[in-house]
């Protein structure tokens, strides 16, 4: 299969033979106070995304995590090994034949691989996705459920590749018991998936968990779940080990009660909260999906995310992926990385090359920073702007730019401006419209329904076809900042568009609700 979403820019640059980025290393070499190597740890010069309020030590752990920085998303990318199938609870949203909803959507089997298969490929990955820098255990099953792999994985990588930033994802059951072995092998970065507080809540979305050899139904499973998941957390911000929260939503079960959970885990030290859409539909096979359970629209999510923000630090760009994830937050590169090919390539990790990829990576986003910054300086000057606030989404294929043709993006960001600047909040997947030449007009209508809450869409380029439907939507298509930077180009987008509201050349109109999908979350080959 060929991946659509191959890139031109930077990451397609081989590290060891690229004579062309030395002036721009050199750059990087001038460049000082900085990217990774600034004296205070901080890498934003001084910009409102960078970490002004954060322990350096904390930003030193989350400036290149493309989950724990929405900013680093853009840029840099994780890979999950699938080394963990078996699970120690049951939530209503899983089906085991599929990938861990926790933080896998379920869509497609992973190859399921051993430690050595599963450092086989991390080495294969970084080599060629030289921006790669986090190994995340995310599943299919729950990772502390399999400790035995788990733990072998991330030894047997921190030895290859000590550069790379170890990850894990669990439902929080076994999670006391293994906090010394997360500390032993460094790794820095734990995510707790906890849906509830309150058993009363808890016994709707776990039927059963297996502790201490014993199987627990109703309320007694989901407090010993609680129980153990509070624990946990508390345990790791102990440690300092840096801890994020996701919490599916699962309208009319524990919708409102998620308020709760926000304050509660960020009473016991949680770092960022991600809450998730539920993902549901029959053909998944879940409890959830074969009751007919409706997730939440999109106003609905972005309503509860608002609703919790005041209180900390929120996820928004979570993509709910596979197990076996590999690339950008996004994007799917795992095919590339089957275990047949992963055994015929002979790998040489080369880390030097990697460190100097990551340089260049650094440049190119503080570029992305410092353009939004300038525009945001001029956008403060305008009065007209307050009480106009408008979404707009943005076709992208990586690198905080608006490089995606209409048709070939499977996914649209959202961003939401106002008076007080632009802010990501969310993202739309949708199905490919270009169809090798042609537009497919029932897809074009579930496009529009996916991004109906939008004033506008950025695109790098469009027909003509779609270009006239989403007009009639109330979706203005913009192709004028193709490949510019993103926060930018909206920035200088809604500053005309003010500038029109108040000259009376058009009238601001509040848009509709959206569609989250709810179809597999798979990357279009
Ligand atoms: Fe993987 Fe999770 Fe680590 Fe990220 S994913 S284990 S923290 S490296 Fe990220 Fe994927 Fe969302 Fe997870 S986008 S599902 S939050
Ligand atoms: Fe499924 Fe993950 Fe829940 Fe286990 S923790 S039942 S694998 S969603």
């Amino acid at each position: 299969m060929q991946h659509k979403t191959a890139y031109v820019g930077l990451d397609q640059i081989k590290p060891a033979a690229r004579p062309e980025l030395a002036p721009l290393l050199q750059q990087i070499a001038e460049h000082k106070g900085c990217g990774t190597s600034g004296a205070s740890g901080k890498a934003s010069c001084g910009s409102s995304d960078g970490p002004q309020d954060m322990d350096p030590a904390v930003w030193e752990k989350v400036k290149n995590h493309p989950c724990y920085s929405e900013e680093a998303h853009h840029h840099y990318a994780r890979m999950h090994v699938a080394v963990a199938p078996a699970c120690n609870i049951q939530c209503n949203y899983c089906n085991r034949k599929y990938d861990c909803a926790n933080e896998s959507r379920p869509g497609v089997v992973s190859e399921k691989l051993t430690p050595e298969q599963a450092a086989k490929k991390v080495l294969a990955v970084a080599s060629a996705i030289p921006q790669m820098t986090v190994l995340g255990i995310a599943g299919p099953g729950d990772p502390l459920a399999n400790p035995a792999k788990t733990f072998k994985t991330f030894e047997l990588i921190a030895q290859a590749a000590p550069d790379i930033k170890l990850c894990l994802s669990t439902n929080g059951l076994s999670l006391p018991d293994h906090i010394e072995s997360i500390a032993r092998y460094n790794v820095d970065h734990v995510t707790i998936t906890i849906n509830m507080v309150d058993p009363e809540v808890g016994q709707h979305i776990y039927p059963w968990i297996y502790f201490r050899n014993k199987r627990y139904t109703g309320i007694a499973a989901a407090r010993i779940l609680h129980e153990r998941q509070m624990q946990g957390l508390e345990m790791l911000s102990e440690r300092k080990i840096l801890c994020k929260v996701n919490s599916v939503m699962i309208p009319g079960i524990n919708d409102r009660h998620l308020v709760e959970v926000n304050r509660a885990v960020k009473a016991r030290g949680a770092f960022l909260h991600n809450i998730m859409p539920l993902i549901s539909a029959p053909e998944h096979g879940t409890v959830f999906g074969l009751q007919g359970q409706r997730g939440p629209s999109a106003q609905e999510l972005k309503a509860l995310q608002d609703a919790c923000e005041g209180e900390m630090n929120m996820m928004r760009h979570c993509r709910q992926c596979r197990a076996d994830a590999v690339g950008l937050l996004g994007e799917d590169r795992s095919a590339e990385f089957s275990t047949e090919k992963i055994e015929s390539m002979a790998v040489t990790y080369d880390a030097r090359a990697r460190q100097d990829y990551q340089q260049a990576v650094e440049l190119e986003r503080q570029a992305t920073v410092a353009a939004k910054k300038a525009e945001q300086e001029q956008l403060a000057t305008l009065a007209q702007a307050q009480g106009i606030r408008m979404l707009v989404a943005v076709a992208t294929k990586g690198q905080g730019k608006i490089n995606e043709h209409f048709g070939h993006a499977t996914e649209f960001q959202i961003y939401e401006l106002d008076a007080g600047g632009s802010k990501f909040v969310g993202h739309r997947r949708v199905d490919l419209y270009c169809q090798g030449g042609w537009g497919e007009e029932d897809t074009l209508e579930t496009v529009i329904r996916a991004i109906n809450d939008c004033h506008a869409v950025f695109v790098a380029k469009i027909g003509a076809c779609p270009r006239a439907d989403l007009a009639k939507a109330g979706i203005d298509p913009v192709e004028r900042y193709a490949h510019q930077f993103i926060e930018q180009s909206a920035l200088a987008y809604f500053r005309e568009y003010v500038a029109k509201v108040a000259a009376g050349e058009i009238v601001h109109a509040v848009k509709g609700d959206a569609q989250l999908r709810q179809g597999a979350y798979i990357a279009a080959a």
